[in-house]
């Protein structure tokens, strides 16, 4: 309830937008237009709030979080808003009295997925909690024309589709012109020296605006609205007569292009580096338009430059925007006119890196020669910053040349974005605390070795506003029936819930919501798939990015191999299972691309199949986004979470789960490992190899799984499977690169690199004792409710919490109205 919200004059607000923007009548308004009406109504509400927001922050002169990541995955903004405001009651009120209903006018709304998952996904949760804490923070990150693409499924292949998501016009964003930057791309640059000083000029170099939108982040309840800052770039004047005059035509229109294609698209991979000179486009451009304002806002209110980490903080969402740290070097150096000494001391206090991954493929390397050709300014201050970085290895080391080779920035050719992003950065943390335990250990060893004080941990969190207020409504109703509110803005509060978890009555509320939330999504499905599911099934779910390590092809290998079991003996014992699937593959990743082929090659053999009773149904949901996350997670039975050990450098669609009252069936990886710990192992199923058994294989050359096929008749069977054409009778071939991954030594990576075949048996294992938990109601009903009541930590408030303590610095500001 929000006292403050005036529902006449909010009714009247939209009543007026669908007429000014639409010239209609509400009861001729399109879902659409009135969606865009209650939008622009809903920033009217909270606009005096952002202006006092910032307000606020210019007063009490506030140190600020920059959080600069190439990813924000917001998803949709209005339902969230509308919560965030505490006046989601109001507005349906007041839609319902208009004739619409709410949940229609949010499906309205077009994801904005500017990003691919976990990564774009946590930067996204951050924003809200540091909106509802009430820190200052801003994020910065690029206005891509185009967000993750939608995935399309025909004939059970991905294919993509662009995700025109502005197509309709973004009403909660406001374009900020005055703040428009310049960012300068190649030329040379011409040292030029003046009294006594040398100055770096770059020449004959190509330029872009940066132009910013802004949109609110609205903390909860709060009145607190910070920013997120996306940046769009626009040609810097457009064929003015003088470039013609001056034989410049082809300048101009080459300026204009590379306006027009550097924010065109977001690129599609995640946990992987793909190595395209555009990609670097886009990081130098937003990181060049964040700094440079970053820095022109500091020095609106102070005269030191040397004492700018007093009030900025920049925390780099991963290496995508470790130019940050070049580039404010060549501010300082070039522009402010700070010494080398004076420049390294303020950059190295203001900068702050995660680490999101070990997989090596993920590792930004970029080659010199495009790099300078790029950035020729930016490269000099990076082979100052190597040449000084392996003068003090040397120090430290003298005579060891190995751990020269192993640790310099610019080595082979190539500039290792994560290296600099070490050597600059005061902080350096992992995303959970085995991720963190496997660099300190193993990854990144020399640099550990080098400055330990740097490494800590930040195991990652979500917010519990969309996942559980906004995603899972009965539940959430019910959890605040139970133990009040408080758990909106205190989620270890929840655990007061423990207490009912053995209540039979508590039990029975329980599994009804869990029941109407599976209803809710075999609507869906029904709707979006064709498939029939049945909600009294155990739904046991699997959705994140599509990447070999997160194993989904175990998955739907074990589905095959359940179906062989039903086929063998038709009156098999079992609870009726659905296994839903969801997940993108990178355009580019064929293998990944094949295994939704397979799941949807097993899913058209199984579901059609009416000897098995219906006892096995799986389910490909296209096109996975945050939207549909939250109708998938809140019916979720079973969670599998289950990479090869190492590998997930924490997860958190696991914790989303959890929130959901799922049950975790998974391995020791990422932040499993502390889910299990906080839900106590019994109310789990754990199975597979551990980390360290993983890196040991791996430290010996793998593992040789032809044995396992050799021995394995079951396992044999479904392997052969994939060549026999049995789930793809028109092209019996169709699958032999899966089968050849799994076994075959001669292709050019390990056979079974993610130890699929290894870990079969035991995974098998735990889906067994799924089978048998969950006919015990009451154990299951417990167990659902103890991993909600478990759940605690990890709300990203208490991860934003650690951030602040240990890393920002910065303190909490009170907005009132
Ligand atoms: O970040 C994910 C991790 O895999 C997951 O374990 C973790 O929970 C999450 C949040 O910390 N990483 C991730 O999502 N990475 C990417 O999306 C990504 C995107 C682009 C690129 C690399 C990684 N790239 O190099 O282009």
């Amino acid at each position: 309830m929000n006292k403050g919200f005036d529902k006449a004059t909010f009714k009247r607000t939209v009543l007026d937008n669908v007429k000014n923007m639409f010239r209609r009548t509400i009861d001729e308004a399109t879902p659409q237009q009135v969606f865009q009406a209650v939008a622009y109504a809903v920033k009217d509400v909270i606009i005096d709030e952002w202006i006092a927001t910032h307000k606020e922050y210019e007063k009490k002169d506030a140190k600020t979080v920059y959080y600069l990541s190439m990813e924000f995955l917001m998803g949709r903004a209005l339902g969230n808003n509308i919560i965030n405001i505490c006046a989601r009651e109001e507005v349906k009120e007041v839609l319902d009295e208009l004739g619409f209903d709410l949940n229609v006018i949010e499906d309205q709304e077009p994801d904005a997925a500017l990003g691919n998952g976990g990564l774009g996904r946590l930067a996204a949760c951050f924003l809200d909690s540091l909106a509802t804490l009430g820190y200052p923070a801003y994020g910065c990150g690029i206005r891509y024309r185009y967000g993750m693409f939608k995935q399309k499924i025909e004939n059970g292949f991905q294919v993509e589709v662009p995700d025109d998501w502005l197509k309709d016009g973004n009403p909660f964003e406001i374009r900020r012109p005055e703040y428009a930057t310049e960012v300068k791309f190649g030329g040379y640059v011409r040292i030029e020296n003046r009294d006594g000083r040398n100055r770096f000029i770059q020449e004959g170099y190509q330029s872009v605006m940066a132009v910013p939108y802004d949109l609110p982040v609205i903390g909860y309840g709060n009145n607190v609205v910070n920013t997120l800052r996306i940046w769009d770039a626009q040609p810097i004047n457009t064929f003015n007569l003088d470039s013609f005059d001056r034989g410049d035509y082809q300048k101009a229109v080459e300026q204009e292009n590379l306006a027009k294609t550097i924010v065109e698209v977001l690129y599609p991979n995640d946990n992987h580096y793909a190595g395209k000179e555009l990609r670097l486009k886009q990081q130098y451009f937003f990181i060049s338009a964040s700094v440079q304002r970053a820095v022109k806002k500091y020095k609106e209110k102070h005269d030191d430059i040397r004492k700018f980490y007093d009030k900025v903080v920049f925390q780099l969402n991963d290496t995508h925007p470790t130019v940050t740290i070049p580039e404010l070097m060549r501010i300082l150096l070039d522009e402010e006119g700070l010494t080398w000494d004076e420049a390294w001391e303020v950059t190295t206090r203001t900068c702050a890196y995660t680490n999101h991954t070990i997989m090596s493929e993920a590792l930004e390397k970029w080659p010199i020669e495009l790099f300078s050709r790029l950035l020729p300014r930016i490269y000099q201050i990076v082979e100052e910053i190597n040449r000084r970085f392996i003068e003090q290895i040397q120090s430290k080391y003298p005579g060891n040349y190995e751990k020269v080779k192993k640790m310099a920035i610019i080595y082979d050719g190539q500039v290792k974005m994560a290296y600099m992003a070490i050597a600059a950065s005061f902080s350096v943390n992992g995303v959970a605390r085995l991720h963190t335990e496997i660099l300190k250990n193993e990854e990144l060893k020399d640099f550990y070795q080098m400055m330990p004080e740097k490494f800590n941990n930040k195991t990652n969190g979500i917010t519990q506003r969309r996942f559980l207020l906004h995603g899972n409504p009965l539940l959430a109703d019910w959890v605040t029936d139970k133990i009040g509110d408080e758990w909106i803005t205190n989620l270890p509060h929840i655990e007061k819930l423990a207490i009912y978890a053995s209540d039979y009555k508590c039990q029975q509320e329980f599994m009804n919501i869990k029941y109407q939330n599976k209803i809710r999504l075999a609507k869906y499905i029904k709707e979006h798939n064709g498939v029939d599911v049945d909600p009294r099934s155990i739904f046991d779910v699997q959705v994140k990015r599509l990447h070999e390590y997160k194993r989904q092809l175990m998955n739907i290998l074990h589905v095959m191999y359940l179906y062989n079991q039903l086929k063998d003996n038709p009156n098999m014992d079992m609870v009726p299972r659905t296994f839903i699937f969801g997940a993108k593959a990178a355009a580019g990743y064929k293998r990944a691309k094949l295994t939704i082929k397979l799941i949807n090659s097993v899913a058209d053999v199984i579901n059609n199949d009416k000897t098995i009773n219906g006892r096995l149904k799986v389910v490909f949901i296209e096109d996975y986004r945050v939207s549909n996350a939250e109708l998938i997670f809140a019916a979720a039975d079973v969670s599998e979470q289950i990479s090869t050990a190492s590998k997930e450098a924490s997860g958190t669609s696991n914790m989303k789960f959890m929130l959901n009252g799922a049950l975790t069936l998974g391995t020791m990886d990422g932040a499993n490992v502390e889910i299990v710990e906080e839900v106590g192992a019994d109310r789990a199923f754990i199975f597979g190899m551990s980390s360290d058994e993983v890196i040991r294989y791996e430290n010996n050359g793998g593992y040789n799984p032809m044995e396992i096929f050799n021995n394995d008749q079951d396992i044999r069977r479904v392997l052969m499977q994939l060549i026999n054409g049995y789930f793809s009778p028109q092209d019996p071939e169709l699958f032999r690169d899966i089968y050849n991954s799994l076994l075959n030594t001669k292709s050019s990576d390990r056979a079974d690199t993610y130890f699929i075949l290894k870990d079969f048996r035991s995974y098998a294992e735990a889906h067994k004792k799924v089978d048998r938990a969950y006919r015990d109601e009451a154990w299951w009903a417990e167990s659902a409710i103890l991993n909600v009541a478990h759940c605690g930590k990890f709300t990203s408030d208490r991860t934003i919490e650690e951030y602040v303590r240990d890393i920002w610095h910065l303190s909490k500001v009170q907005v009132e109205m």
